[in-house]
């Protein structure tokens, strides 16, 4: 199988944490979205919104969606639990991210790191504040629960933890949330972790 990613894709690398973790062999292929790689015909027939990661399938077929990505690959695995109550609390974590750490943690650190905070304003703030309630809400969860899923490492946790370890980045000291700041030394200390996503390329940088 063949992921497409940009290095700096924390999406991206939860699915590489999760392939690392279950130790599938894959074809790496670089896509410089910030030079409109995105955006080209080859790439819009794996992904008609232009964005990474796609994984394609041995047999053509891809998919996208990093969350969606992580349910392929972990299905049958460890990283599900089995029961069907436990796996509903998982997806509902792993909507959690996508809707209230991914586009306010995510966009927030993406715009500080590459120099787009001036231009953002007022909506770089309420998406920081937004993020700081996010945490707090996994910060009480993680208080009672050595995992999101209870007492499983499950994907919900490769998830999170791909834009929750770097809320450093975007200004929120991850000490304020003491549950979530331990949670991420727990994830690390799991069999085959891999430590991400890499740092933002030259040509993602506003200069000037
Ligand atoms: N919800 C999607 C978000 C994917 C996404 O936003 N990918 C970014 C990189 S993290 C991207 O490819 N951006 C390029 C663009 O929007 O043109 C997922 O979880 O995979």
């Amino acid at each position: 199988m063949r992921l497409y990613n940009y290095i700096g894709s924390a999406n991206g690398y939860k699915v590489e944490l999760a392939l690392a973790q279950l130790g599938v062999e894959y074809q790496r292929v670089e896509i410089a979205i910030f030079q409109g790689e995105g955006q080209r015909p080859e790439f819009l027939r794996r992904n008609p919104v232009g964005r990474v990661p796609v994984l394609e399938l041995d047999d053509g077929g891809c998919i996208a969606e990093s969350n969606a990505i992580l349910c392929h690959l972990a299905s049958g695995t460890h990283l599900i639990p089995a029961a069907p109550r436990d796996y509903t609390r998982m997806l509902s974590w792993l909507f959690f991210e996508q809707s209230e750490i991914e586009p306010v943690l995510g966009s927030a650190r993406f715009w500080i790191l590459t120099g787009r905070s001036a231009e953002r304003g007022a909506e770089l703030d309420r998406r920081l504040a937004w993020a700081r309630k996010s945490l707090a809400v996994l910060d009480q969860h993680l208080a009672k629960n050595a995992f999101l899923v209870e007492n499983q490492y499950s994907i919900a946790d490769i998830a999170m933890y791909a834009y929750g370890h770097l809320a450093d980045d975007a200004g929120i000291p991850l000490a304020e949330y003491p549950a979530v700041h331990a949670w991420c030394r727990r994830v690390e200390a799991q069999p085959r972790y891999i430590a991400g996503p890499g740092a933002y390329t030259a040509d993602a940088l506003l200069t000037g």
